[in-house]
């Protein structure tokens, strides 16, 4: 997994045309379809080796991993607030994004890699309580088994 901003990767996808994924632009935003605070869109399905691209919508939110929300390899990673940072999916599995400074508001995203089934448990419980519904309203969207505790 990667993290840079987005110039810098558009230069090493320009100079060493290793580009072999799809990427896929997610919004952070103030208000979008699915209320305040959000990702647009929350919920997006990727073959590994796939891309996001996080961009500024409105100011003041960033993109980070939720460490406890991760496949086993899962390289970590954390943009600065109103950085637009570009993030490769290797490993296949469920990950959990948030907004670092909303987290208490909900303001988190959930990604699907490759072939995989949403494990037992996949939210965190230790996550503030906006954020695991924000997860559960998600995976019912998706069509995902909500994860029992
Ligand atoms: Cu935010």
């Amino acid at each position: 997994m990667t993290r840079m901003p987005i110039r810098l990767a558009a230069a090493l996808l320009l100079t060493t045309g290793v580009a072999r994924g799809e990427t896929v632009e997610v919004r952070m935003l103030n208000r979008g379809e699915q209320g305040s605070m959000v990702f647009e869109p929350d919920y997006v399905e990727l073959a590994p080796g796939d891309t996001l691209r996080f961009r500024v919508g409105s100011r003041s939110h960033n993109a980070a991993s939720i460490d406890t929300m991760a496949p086993t390899g899962a390289t970590p990673f954390k943009g600065r607030i109103d950085e637009e940072i570009a993030v490769t999916f290797e490993h296949a599995g469920f990950y959990g994004i948030k907004c670092s400074p909303h987290l208490g508001m909900g303001m988190v995203m959930l990604v699907k890699v490759g072939e995989a089934a949403a494990p037992d448990g996949l939210v965190d419980p230790a996550l503030p309580a906006r954020a695991r519904k924000r997860f559960e309203d998600i995976m019912g969207r998706a069509g995902l088994d909500a994860a029992p505790q």
